[in-house]
C-alpha cells in the first residue's frame, strides 16, 4: 500500500464501522473499465462496481443525460410532482422484461429495497404469505432482504430475529452434486413436512446465484420453478438485481431459458452508476395494493431515471446483449486452457452465463475443497499487479469477472494476462 492509501486506510478503520467492509483501492478517478486511484495507479477494473457499471464508468451518454436533467430538476418526490421520466421509463421497462402480458412497474433507490417490494406486493396480491427462497442465495441486507438470504456468516449472524415465514430450499450445483432433480426434490420435500404450498405466496430466484458463488440456475430448474408455482398458484419472482441489463448476454438472464416471471427486481446495471432499482411485475399483482401502500421519498429519482433512459439506450445502441456474449466466450475459453493446464489444478471449473465469469479454486479437485486462502491470495496479487477482482461463493473461493460490457478487448486481455500471472504466483509456479 502507497503513503496515501495507508493512511487512509487508518483513517477508515478509526471512523468507519468495520461491519462495512472494503478494499484500500482509493479510487479517484474511473473511465470506462478502467480506474486510477489516489496516487495515480492505475487498474482494470473486472467488477464494475459489483455489476453496475455495465455500461462502463462515466459512459458519455449517461453523464449527458444526469448533466442535463441536473439543469432542470433533481427532486420534487414523484408522489408529490410526478415527472414524465418516469411515467416512460415504467413504459420501457414493461415493454423490454420478459412476457407479453400487462405490466406495471414501479421505482426504488436499491437492490434489496427492490426485494422488499416485490415480496411486499406479492403477499398483497396472492393473500398468502409464506416465501421460498434458496440456500445460497443473496437478496440484500435489509431485514427481508437478510430473511430471503441463504448464507448466515457473515450477513445474517446477530441480525435477527428476520420476518417469520421464508423458508429456504436447495439450489442445484453440479459440481457440488446437487442436481436439478434434487433441488426440485427439495423443494417437495420442503412442502411436504415445512409449509402448505397453499399459503406461499412467491418463490424467488436469482437466475445465476451471484454473491452466493455464480452457480447459473439450470434451464431445466427454472421452468421446472415456473411449473410447480402454476400449479400451485404461487408467484415467480426473479431477482435480477445481478444478472440483469445485459449482463449474461441477455437483457434478462431468465430469457436464456425460455421462462417468464411473474415479478422481476432490477437495480445495479439499471442505473448506470446512480443509486436506482425497480419491480416490473404483472399489472393485476402490482396494482393489488392500495394508494399509499408502494413507493418513498426517494423512489425514481429524476437523476436515476435520467440516468435509466441513457443505459437502454447505450444497451441498444451499442448492442451489449452481444457484446456480452462475446467477452464471456472470450474469458471461459482463457480460463479453460489455465483450467487444462496442470500447475493450475486448483482450478475446480469455470462456469458462467455471457459476461458473468467465474472460477472456482479448490484444494484438489477430487475432494472439491474450497480454498479461500488462494482466493484472496489471487484476489490481493492481482490487485498489486493493477486487477480489480471480486470473490464470492459461500465457501469464498469463487473468483468472478464482472468487467464493464463495454471494456475495449485489449484491456480484457491484458486483465486475463494479469489474473493469469496473479493465479501463476499464488500457487507458487
Ligand atoms: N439481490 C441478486 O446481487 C446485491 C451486494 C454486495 P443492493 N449484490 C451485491 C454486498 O456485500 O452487499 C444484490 C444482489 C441480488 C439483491 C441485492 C441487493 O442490492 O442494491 O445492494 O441493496
Amino acid at each position: 500500500m502507497t503513503e496515501i492509501a495507508k493512511e487512509l486506510r487508518a483513517a477508515q478503520d478509526k471512523a468507519v464501522p468495520r461491519g462495512v467492509a472494503t478494499k484500500s483501492i482509493y479510487v479517484a478517478r474511473a473511465e470506462n473499465a478502467e480506474l486510477w486511484d489516489a496516487d495515480g495507479k492505475r487498474y482494470i477494473d473486472f467488477a464494475a462496481g459489483i455489476a453496475v457499471v455495465n455500461t462502463g464508468h462515466r459512459h458519455p451518454a449517461v453523464t449527458a443525460a444526469v448533466t442535463e436533467q441536473i439543469g432542470a430538476f433533481t427532486h420534487t418526490c414523484f408522489h408529490v410532482a410526478p415527472y414524465e421520466g418516469y411515467i416512460r421509463l415504467a413504459e420501457r421497462l414493461n415493454e423490454v422484461t420478459p412476457g407479453a402480458h400487462p405490466k406495471k412497474t414501479m421505482f426504488v433507490t436499491t437492490g434489496a429495497e427492490a426485494v422488499e417490494n416485490a415480496i411486499k406486493v406479492a403477499r398483497n396480491a396472492t393473500g398468502r404469505t409464506a416465501i421460498v427462497a434458496f440456500n445460497g442465495a443473496f437478496h440484500g441486507r435489509t431485514m427481508m432482504g437478510m430473511a430471503l438470504t441463504g448464507k448466515v456468516v457473515p450477513y445474517k449472524k446477530g441480525f435477527g430475529p428476520f420476518p417469520a415465514e421464508i423458508y429456504h430450499a436447495p439450489f442445484p450445483k453440479a459440481f457440488y452434486g446437487i442436481s436439478v432433480e434434487e433441488a426440485v426434490a427439495g423443494l417437495e420435500q420442503l412442502f411436504a413436512s415445512d409449509v402448505d404450498p397453499g399459503r406461499v405466496a412467491a418463490v424467488i430466484v436469482e437466475p445465476v446465484q451471484g454473491e452466493g458463488g455464480f452457480y447459473p440456475a439450470p434451464a431445466e430448474f427454472l421452468r421446472a420453478l415456473r411449473a410447480l408455482c402454476d400449479r400451485h398458484g404461487m408467484l415467480l419472482i426473479a431477482d435480477e438485481i445481478q444478472t440483469g441489463i445485459a449482463r449474461t448476454g441477455k437483457m434478462f438472464a431468465v430469457e436464456h431459458a425460455g421462462v417468464v416471471p411473474d415479478i422481476i427486481t432490477m437495480a445495479k446495471g439499471l442505473g448506470g452508476g446512480f443509486p436506482f432499482a425497480a419491480v416490473t411485475g404483472r399489472a393485476e399483482i402490482m396494482d393489488a395494493a392500495e394508494p399509499g401502500g408502494l413507493g418513498g421519498t426517494y423512489g425514481g429519482s429524476p437523476i436515476g431515471i435520467a440516468a435509466a433512459h441513457a443505459v437502454l439506450d447505450v444497451v441498444e445502441a451499442e448492442n451489449l446483449c452481444g457484446r456480452s456474449v462475446d467477452l464471456g466466450l472470450m474469458f471461459r475459453e482463457r480460463l479453460e486452457a489455465l483450467a487444462q493446464r496442470n500447475e493450475f489444478s486448483a482450478i475446480g471449473e469455470v462456469r458462467g452465463l455471457g459476461a458473468m465469469v467465474a472460477f472456482e479454486l479448490v484444494k484438489d479437485r477430487v475432494s472439491k475443497t474450497p480454498d479461500a486462502a488462494l482466493t484472496a491470495a489471487v484476489v490481493a496479487k492481482a490487485q498489486e499487479k493493477g486487477l480489480i477482482l471480486l470473490s464470492c461463493g459461500t465457501g469464498a473461493n469463487v473468483i468472478r469477472l464482472l468487467p464493464p460490457l463495454t471494456i475495449p478487448m485489449e484491456q480484457a486481455r491484458e486483465g486475463l494476462d494479469i489474473l493469469e500471472s496473479a493465479l501463476a504466483e499464488a500457487v507458487g509456479v
